[in-house]
């Protein structure tokens, strides 16, 4: 094995790309505010910068590992260095920290904690900037931008959208959008994602909550809310459980105590889809009319295939998302109410807050979802309602839409929607049949899969991608006659809804728990099939008797 030295410890070298990565697996926390691993690497924020035994300073994420090599990470040359990056970057940033939307979650923040920081020896030459409030789903300020460039490559690399990109030379360079228009005029799709790796409070998602508070308020109004699937699995980290641990029971009890009305499960909206879906993909199966089938239930992905592929968006399929099929159905339950019914969804999602205003998800101009509010936004209000959330009793939602099933709470992670819909148009309804569907190759992390199943004596050809630049890249191998496929499931953000920008942020093992969290709840229902959640066959018998299409579909076309 080869090694390399750091700070006097000998430290195996294993493949890794560079020598940021060999110092943190020796358990030393080098601060960067610019290195992902699944970015491309920049090295401009210089503060992992090390030095050789010669005594010569490098970025440590821009230099790979050789064995032999001695480092050093903490000399006070080191120290002295970063101080000085962190008061010059503090110099002309605004430090209004306790109101700002990232205050206690900021890197830029942290870390001038981390190294004493008490005065900044600089003048401020920070200047207001107006704020781009354009977009549903986030907020950017220029004025706290550090130029780590992480929302950029996020954007470009892992997203393909590139909506925003340097602007400018010199003391004068910014992230901007073409022309600096704002973001919501441009090819952004608000997946959020920017949002994610921003260090600071440059780019945070849209904070609906105080809006919330006043509907909550108010007596002549019922609110009602809905709880997407991944939500259960990614709030709990921060609120006193593990990564991944299911705390759906304390959700749904934080709610009522918030002062929610009635409280429903996604789901159970989800269970529809899948009903709905499987259905329209048998049909055109029999035709071989607009295959692939490429889901609809991501919104940020929908909006993509509008602006870049429109000729695609009749392989979309018709289905409303999980979420507008439950509030549709909600909606027309509550048709007589004598007060106003309120809808409000907790998605894991930013781009949810964007689908909920569009005019196809509206009735006489009032939308079925009145409100999303994303996982973070729902920490926002149990805090603020003073609530002890390790301390509240579990409990169970609502009826009469009370019930779901292992399916519909698979949805929240990548490949979970292609295996629901599978289990609904597979033959075998064994339990062993089951079991089996996971290890078709739906499950896991990778941002493509491939799968291969039997459907009524044909081969179906299925294939799953999360991230938009893996969307687009297959999208362009079917275009080019490389590859084939029946159905597509596209989720944009890397890992599915479990990996969402509305989500706290995690890394690749809090994703795999978030995930691994799921399927437990899957395992753990009793009911898997979403054909066999008893709400599905009532309604189908009942208030959707006539209006399957205009209650669960919609017409991304026209
Ligand atoms: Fe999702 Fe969906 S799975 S899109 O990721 O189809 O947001 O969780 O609610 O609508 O069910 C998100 C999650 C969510 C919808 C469902
Ligand atoms: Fe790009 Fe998504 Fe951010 Fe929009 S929300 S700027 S598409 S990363």
């Amino acid at each position: 094995t080869e090694f390399m030295v750091i700070d006097n410890m000998p430290v195996e070298i294993n493949g890794e790309r560079n020598i940021l990565d060999v110092i943190r697996k020796a358990g030393i926390d080098l601060p960067t505010f610019c290195y992902y691993s699944e970015l491309s690497v920049y090295g401009a924020c210089r503060m992992c910068v090390v030095e050789d035994q010669w005594g010569s300073i490098q970025a440590a994420c821009s230099t790979p590992p050789k064995a032999g090599m001695e480092i050093r990470t903490n000399t006070p040359r080191l120290r002295k260095y970063r101080k000085m990056i962190l008061e010059l970057l503090l110099s002309n940033h605004c430090r209004d920290c306790t109101t700002c939307e990232k205050n206690g979650k900021c890197k830029l923040q942290e870390l001038a904690q981390r190294f004493g920081i008490k005065q900044v020896r600089f003048h401020n030459t920070s200047e207001d900037s107006e704020l781009d409030t354009s977009s549903l789903c986030i907020v950017r300020d220029k004025s706290k931008c550090i130029l780590c460039g992480d929302c950029v490559r996020m954007c470009n690399e892992v997203q393909n959208v590139g909506a925003i990109d340097f602007a400018f030379r010199g003391s004068k360079m910014c992230v901007s959008t073409a022309f600096d228009e704002p973001l919501a005029n441009t090819k952004c799709v608000g997946c959020g994602q920017c949002s994610v790796v921003c260090p600071t409070g440059a780019i945070v998602v849209r904070n609906d909550t105080a809006k919330l508070w006043k509907e909550l308020s108010d007596n002549n109004t019922k609110v009602i809310v809905q709880i997407a699937p991944a939500v259960r699995v990614g709030i709990g980290k921060e609120l006193g459980f593990s990564e991944g641990q299911n705390v759906m029971g304390r959700i749904v009890a934080a709610l009522r105590r918030i002062g929610f009305d009635e409280v429903f499960d996604t789901s159970t909206g989800a269970d529809f889809t899948v009903l709905e879906e499987a259905e329209e993909f048998s049909k055109r199966l029999l035709t071989g009319d607009k295959l692939p089938l490429f889901t609809s239930c991501c919104p940020a992905w929908v909006r993509y295939a509008e602006l870049n592929y429109p000729q695609l968006l009749k392989n979309i399929s018709t289905c409303r998302s999980p979420m507008q099929m439950l509030a549709s159905i909600l909606k027309e339950h509550h048709r007589d109410d004598e007060k106003r019914v309120v809808v409000v969804a907790v998605m894991p999602c930013t781009a949810k807050k964007q689908e909920a205003a569009r005019d196809e998800f509206k009735e006489d101009g009032v939308p079925y979802v009145d409100y999303v509010i994303t996982t973070q936004e729902l920490i926002h209000l149990i805090k603020e309602a003073n609530l002890i959330f390790s301390e509240i009793e579990p409990e169970a939602v609502d009826m009469p839409f009370g019930t779901t099933s292992g399916s519909g709470i698979i949805f929240g992670v990548t490949g979970g929607v292609t295996e629901a819909v599978i289990r609904r148009l597979s033959d075998d309804k064994s339990a062993f049949g089951l079991r089996a569907i996971a290890f078709t190759g739906v499950r896991g992390m990778q941002g493509v899969k491939e799968a291969r199943i039997d459907c009524n004596g044909r081969e179906v050809k299925i294939a799953i991608v999360s991230g938009l630049k893996n969307a687009d890249d297959l999208i362009r191998s079917i275009q080019a006659g490389e590859k084939q496929y029946d159905f597509v499931e596209v989720m944009s953000c890397p890992g599915g809804c479990i990996g969402g920008a509305g989500q706290p942020v995690t890394n690749r093992d809090g994703k795999y728990n978030r995930g691994a969290g799921l399927y437990n709840a899957d395992r753990m229902s009793n009911i898997k099939r979403s054909e066999e959640n008893p709400i599905i066959k009532e309604l189908y018998d009942g208030m959707l008797k006539d209006k399957v299409h205009k209650l669960l579909h919609v017409n991304y076309l026209k």
